[in-house]
């Protein structure tokens, strides 16, 4: 018999995960079908948006084969029935403070720090760089978590020095560039261009580092179409570019730079970007979203 998700204690939610205790070395965490755009989660969600990025993670915890904090497969027992599919069981770890970014392009938060200052947190960088270009090599750019709602602050690697040990710090900068280089490997050859990531890392009990949380998600990264990239200009998101020009498009009667929450979502808007969430999964890993666990009857 599975348990009930009320077996569990709530830890933790961000905007579209929520973590759970299952005992005291293992976690629950389980991704919904929310959607942000322009900073605000939208009130309609995306059908099997949880199940589509978790088949991604578990496919890059396996492809990347770095010591993970998967305690379980998707199908694992401590999963409650209505959450097989969207939910992984993890190993309860300490983590590591730091928001570990690596940068492959110039956009985002990146592209603001460069312009006002030609680096990117203490990275400096070639002059005549512009939005969406290509850097010379992938840089780390770290950052530290904000409060929820709150954007993460970057950091130099000298600030991540100071927090957390010189030592350390390097492991980090060369795990979160392997990693990255590794993933935007295997996306170029797929025609997606994997713009920048995420990771966050925990300890294990010898201190060695562990990948722990989202993997290389369309929410931890930015991923672009490799044909029509285009620098000079912002390129439109791989997932979420439907939502995001439906919500600033005439049609949605929404003001993004105003203070009301945006509209619903159209059916149309909601299936054509379902479909991108699944056409990337599948373009990605090569396997087929319909062999991913679903939820299972009550
Ligand atoms: C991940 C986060 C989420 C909100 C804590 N293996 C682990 N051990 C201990 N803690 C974490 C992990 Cl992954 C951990 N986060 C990020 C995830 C909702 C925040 F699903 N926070």
């Amino acid at each position: 018999m599975r348990p009930a998700l009320s077996d569990y204690r709530h830890v933790a939610s961000g905007k579209v995960r929520d973590i759970y205790e299952i005992d005291a070395q293992t976690l629950l965490l389980v991704t919904s079908d929310r959607i942000s755009a322009y900073d605000h989660i939208l009130e309609t969600p995306i059908p099997d948006k949880g199940r589509i990025l978790t088949a991604a993670s578990f496919f890059w915890f396996d492809e990347l084969t770095v010591p993970n904090h998967l305690a379980g497969g998707p199908e694992d027992e401590r999963i409650p029935a209505a959450l097989v599919g969207r939910s992984m069981v993890v190993r309860k770890l300490p983590m590591v403070a730091v928001e570990c970014v690596a940068r492959g392009y110039l956009t985002g938060s990146g592209l603001i720090d460069y312009r006002a200052t030609g680096s990117v947190c203490g990275v400096r960088l070639p002059a005549g760089l512009g939005e969406s270009d290509k850097l010379p090599q992938p840089i780390f750019t770290p950052a530290t978590k904000a409060e929820l709602g709150d954007h993460d602050e970057n950091v130099s690697f000298d600030q991540v020095a100071e927090q957390v040990g010189e030592d350390l710090a390097k492991t980090l900068r060369d795990l979160t560039l392997d990693i990255y280089g590794r993933g935007a490997d295997l996306a170029h050859e797929r025609g997606i261009i994997l713009a920048d990531t995420k990771f966050e890392f925990g300890r294990a009990p010898d201190g060695s580092l562990v990948l722990a949380d989202e993997v290389l998600t369309p929410d931890s990264s930015r991923y672009w179409e490799a044909a029509t990239y285009t620098p000079g200009q912002v390129q439109p998101s791989f997932d979420k570019q439907i939502v995001r020009n439906w919500l600033t498009g005439p049609d949605s009667g929404w003001d993004r730079h105003g203070q009301t929450p945006p509209p619903p979502l159209p059916d149309d808007i909601v299936e054509r970007t379902r479909a991108r969430y699944i056409e990337a999964y599948e373009r990605i890993s090569q396997l087929s979203f319909a062999d991913w666990p679903d939820a299972l009857d009550a």
